[in-house]
């Protein structure tokens, strides 16, 4: 039979949030409430606030990082041009330069056991295996996750730059 919406068979998703200008905080919780109320997004948890220097240019603010997980109902496509909505209403700009400073980044880490390589979509996301600001949320939601292709989580946090990595308290 065919699954019904809101079906135990969509995908588990997690998505990346970061921001470095402006109400950090609040760019991170209003980005994740924003997705909750995405079409199709179901069961939404948002790990903790990570804060991380810059990795990249060094001429930019530290970062607040997190990630957030869901059930998922949409295709991986819908749910990339969903988030560079949110994205521009946090008023990013967009530039060519790569890794410079913004109010909300969202980056799709993982679609369920899914692995997608086009121009425009790589899933899991290229960055996971070296950013210990993606690696430690992902792990505090779901402690036994696996990245496809790369194996368990946890055993890619040794090899990876930590970015001076904290729990943010407000
Ligand atoms: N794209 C491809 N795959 C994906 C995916 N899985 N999720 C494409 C989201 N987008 C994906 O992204 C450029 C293009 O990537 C999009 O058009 C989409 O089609 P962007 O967000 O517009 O540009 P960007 O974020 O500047 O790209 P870049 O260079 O990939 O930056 P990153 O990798 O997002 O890194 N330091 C700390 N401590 N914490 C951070 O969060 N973030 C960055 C940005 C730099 N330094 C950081 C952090
Ligand atoms: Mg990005």
């Amino acid at each position: 039979p065919m699954s019904a919406p809101g079906s135990e068979n969509d995908p588990l998703v997690h998505v990346a949030l970061g921001s470095n200008l402006g109400d950090r905080i609040e760019h991170i919780r209003m980005g994740s409430r924003e997705i909750a109320a995405l079409p199709g997004v179901r069961d939404l948890r948002l790990s903790s606030i990570y804060e991380t220097e810059p990795m990249g240019p060094q001429d930019q603010p530290d970062y607040l990082n997190a990630v957030c997980s869901f059930r998922y109902g949409n295709s991986a496509r819908v749910l990339l041009s969903s988030l560079q909505h949110i994205e521009r209403l946090h008023g990013r700009v967009s530039t060519t330069a790569r890794w410079t400073a913004r109010p909300l980044d969202l980056d799709i880490v993982l679609f369920g056991d899914k692995q997608i390589d086009e121009p425009d979509l790589v899933i899991p996301h290229m960055g996971v295996a070296e950013r210990s600001f993606v690696l430690w949320p992902l792990i505090e939601l779901d402690a036994e996750i696996e990245v496809p292709g790369l194996g368990p989580a946890k055993s890619l946090l040794s090899g990876c730059q930590q970015f001076g990595i904290s729990v943010h308290s407000e």
